[in-house]
C-alpha cells in the first residue's frame, strides 16, 4: 500500500499543515512566508500600522502574542513590547509567562516593557477581585490592562496598541455580543479602534483573519517559546463556551467562522449597523484623571485610579 503524503501547493514538499478554508496546504518554509502575507494584507486592508509608526505590542507570552510580536517584527514595523504581570500565582502562570515574553525579547534585541501590578499598586488580580467581592476577575482585569496599556502607549509615545486577537477570539466576540444584540459593542468590534484621545491610542488587530489554529502553527513552526496554558480563569470564560459552538458549526460547514466574521465586517462597512454614535466623542468631553493624568468620564479620577481609592 502506498501512503500519500500530503503536498506543498507552491513547491511540491511535504506540507506540515493543510488549511481546506484557504484551499491550501504548505511546507514549513511556504507556511513561515505566507503567515506574514496575510498578516501585511490585513494591515493595508484596514490601515492599521504604517512602517513609520512605532507599536506596542501587548504581550502576554502566549502563542499569539509571541506569533503577533515576532510577525510584526519580521515585516520590518518598529515594535516593542508591554507585558503586565497580573500576579496571577496558579502554577506560577503570570511568573512564568513574564519569563517566555522577556525570553523572546531577549533573543530578539526588542524592547519589553513590564509592568508588574502587585509590586507596583501592592494588590494582583486575585487579591484585587477578592478586595471589590466580585466573582469572577476578567473584567477587573479587562479594565487594569486597557488602563495600564494606554498609559504605557501615550508615556513611549507609541502610535498604537496591537493584540493578537486571532478569527476564532473574534468570531466568539460576536457570536457572543449577537446573541445578546449587544449594538453597542457590535459597532465597536472591528480590526481597528481608531485613537479616541491622545492618550487613548489606536488599537489594531493584525491577527484577525488567522484561524487559531494557524497562528498556533506558526508558533510551533516557527519554535517560538510560548506559555501553553491559558490563564487559569480563562476555562470558565464564557468565550470558551462560544468557541465550542463555533468549533462545531465550523465542523459541518468548513470556513463558516470566517465567513461569519468577514461578512460581518462587510455589513458594517455597507452601513448595516449605523453610526457609531461614541464615535463623535471629541478629546475634549473627557475630563483629566486628577491622580494619573489619564482621560476619564467617570469623575474625578478615572476607574482604575477608583479601583485603587475604594478598599474595604
Ligand atoms: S481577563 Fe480573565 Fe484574561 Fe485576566 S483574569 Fe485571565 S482570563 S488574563 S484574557
Ligand atoms: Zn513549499
Ligand atoms: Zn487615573
Amino acid at each position: 500500500m502506498t501512503r500519500s503524503f500530503m503536498k506543498c501547493d507552491k513547491c511540491g514538499g511535504l506540507a506540515v499543515i493543510g488549511m481546506p478554508e484557504h484551499r491550501l496546504n504548505l511546507c514549513a518554509d511556504h507556511f513561515l512566508e505566507w503567515v506574514p502575507t496575510m498578516v501585511q494584507r490585513t494591515i493595508e486592508r484596514h490601515a492599521l500600522l504604517t512602517p513609520q509608526e512605532r507599536v506596542l505590542v501587548a504581550v502576554s507570552g502566549g502563542k499569539d502574542s509571541l506569533s503577533l510580536w515576532d510577525i510584526l517584527t519580521r515585516l520590518g514595523y518598529q515594535t516593542a513590547g508591554v507585558y503586565i504581570n497580573l500576579g496571577i500565582t496558579h502554577e506560577g502562570y503570570s511568573d512564568v509567562s513574564e519569563e517566555r515574553a522577556r525570553a523572546f525579547a531577549d533573543a530578539h534585541g526588542l524592547a519589553l516593557q513590564v509592568i508588574h501590578l502587585r509590586e507596583t499598586y501592592g494588590q494582583g488580580i486575585p487579591e484585587l477581585t477578592a478586595a471589590r467581592r466580585r466573582d469572577r476577575p476578567c473584567s477587573l482585569c479587562g479594565q487594569v490592562k486597557r488602563h495600564l496599556m494606554n498609559r504605557a502607549a501615550y508615556e513611549g509615545g507609541y502610535a498604537a496598541i496591537a493584540t493578537g486577537h486571532n478569527l476564532d477570539d473574534e468570531a466568539a466576540i460576536l457570536l457572543q455580543n449577537t446573541l445578546h444584540w449587544q449594538a453597542h459593542y457590535l459597532r465597536r468590534q472591528a480590526p481597528l479602534l481608531p485613537e479616541a484621545h491622545p492618550r487613548l491610542a489606536r488599537k489594531v488587530k493584525p491577527l484577525v483573519y488567522l484561524y487559531e489554529r494557524e497562528v498556533a502553527a506558526y508558533a510551533l513552526v516557527r519554535g517560538l517559546d510560548f506559555v501553553e496554558d491559558e490563564c487559569p480563569y480563562a476555562v470558565d470564560a464564557k468565550t470558551i463556551f462560544y468557541k465550542g459552538l463555533l468549533n462545531q458549526l465550523e465542523e459541518r460547514s468548513r470556513g463558516a467562522k470566517q465567513a461569519f466574521y468577514r461578512e460581518f465586517l462587510r455589513a458594517k462597512e455597507e452601513g448595516l449597523f449605523g453610526a457609531d454614535p461614541d464615535a463623535v466623542t471629541s478629546a475634549e468631553e473627557y475630563a483629566t484623571c486628577a491622580r494619573c493624568g489619564q482621560p476619564t468620564m467617570a469623575g474625578e479620577l478615572c476607574a482604575f485610579c477608583r479601583l485603587w481609592e475604594e478598599r474595604p
